[in-house]
């Protein structure tokens, strides 16, 4: 349940009870949303949304109608979990309109799949202004990546490949993207970025690709979505003892993947990187081998959310006097 916290206009809140067995709430309320403008009037609506990210947990929208910095409006969107909302805001939506003292966010609508796409939408209105916006969530498309480099024990006197005439140590940089989710496009566009040696400046990176000799690439990938992964290799080799002057730091590689399409009407969301480092280079004076840790998975990149996709329809007008 939600509710409109004690009315003070400068500490506007909005509190949360959590339901209880047999139906029942606490005295007191589980969690506290509070505003962050001053005089913003955040609380004046509340929506529930629906599950905007398929995460099995409601959602939830509250309006600010005198919020931001010229108080034009702002709408707040929190995302459940098992302990109730996110204690900030996933997202706050700015009125689109210029003119302060619009009243955006006075009203909210929720829990309508209104562009048919699987999930549910937002409508906003602004009566001061007399419009609505319809907000259309986009598609999330739930990712992971992997990165494997075989063999993972690589000796540097084994030269089983060639640059050129001469015969050099190599081996295979494996990228594999997987996708999945509601309602995902049919295919899923990706761009694929490999860097080898990322810590080095170019200079003074120990390992290039065998195909271009350059220290990165970038590729195309395209998941179907019955399929839902696909993977890429890529060969890459050791530089001579001669080039090379760091022989004992690890050599990291990375792979991150992006949207390419923004028109896809979907958004990225999840594991969208992934890394490897040898143990050692070791190259050259010392017979040892490198031995590789894979697809050591780095945290997502905290851009990569949903978010609800803004697609400013005006839905209403003020009907003409006369
Ligand atoms: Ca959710
Ligand atoms: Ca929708």
């Amino acid at each position: 349940m939600l509710c409109q916290g004690p009315v003070k206009l400068s500490e506007a809140l909005v509190v949360v009870y959590l339901q209880r067995k047999y139906t029942s709430f606490a005295s007191r309320p589980d969690q506290s949303l509070i505003g962050s403008s001053l005089y913003g009037r955040f609380g004046s609506a509340l929506a529930v949304l629906g599950d905007l990210d398929m995460d099995g947990y409601q959602d939830v929208a509250v309006g600010a109608p005198w919020s931001g910095d010229s108080g034009q409006g702002q709408v707040f969107i929190y995302l459940g979990n098992s302990n109730g909302l996110s204690a900030t805001p996933f997202q706050v939506i700015d009125s689109p309109l210029p003119s302060s003292r619009t009243a955006f966010g006075f009203t909210l609508r929720g829990r309508a799949d209104i562009d048919g796409n699987g999930y549910p939408d937002l409508l906003v209105g602004a009566w001061a202004a007399d419009r609505a916006f319809v907000y259309r969530s986009q598609a999330v498309i739930r990712s992971r990546v992997s990165l494997t480099l075989l063999p993972d024990f690589l000796n540097p006197d084994v030269k089983l490949c060639h640059q050129g005439n001469t015969p050099v140590s190599c081996f295979v940089i494996q990228m594999c993207v997987y996708v999945s989710g509601h309602r995902i496009p049919q295919e899923t566009a990706l761009g694929v970025e490999l860097q080898l040696d990322q810590m080095k400046q170019p200079m003074a990176r120990r390992t290039l690709l065998l195909s271009t000799n350059q220290l990165q690439d970038t590729m195309k990938l395209v998941v179907q979505r019955e399929v839902g992964m696909t993977c890429v290799n890529q060969t890459a080799y050791l530089r001579s003892e001669e080039e090379v002057q760091d022989k004992l730091s690890p050599i990291f590689i990375t792979v991150n993947v992006s949207l390419l399409n923004a028109t896809q009407h979907a958004l990225l969301h999840g594991q969208t990187h992934a890394a490897a480092q040898s143990a050692g280079t070791r190259i050259g004076h010392c017979r040892g081998s490198n031995r590789f840790q894979t697809s050591r998975s780095l945290p997502a990149n905290h851009a990569d959310r949903v978010s609800v996709m803004p697609v400013l329809i005006v839905i209403s007008r003020r009907t003409p006097q006369h």
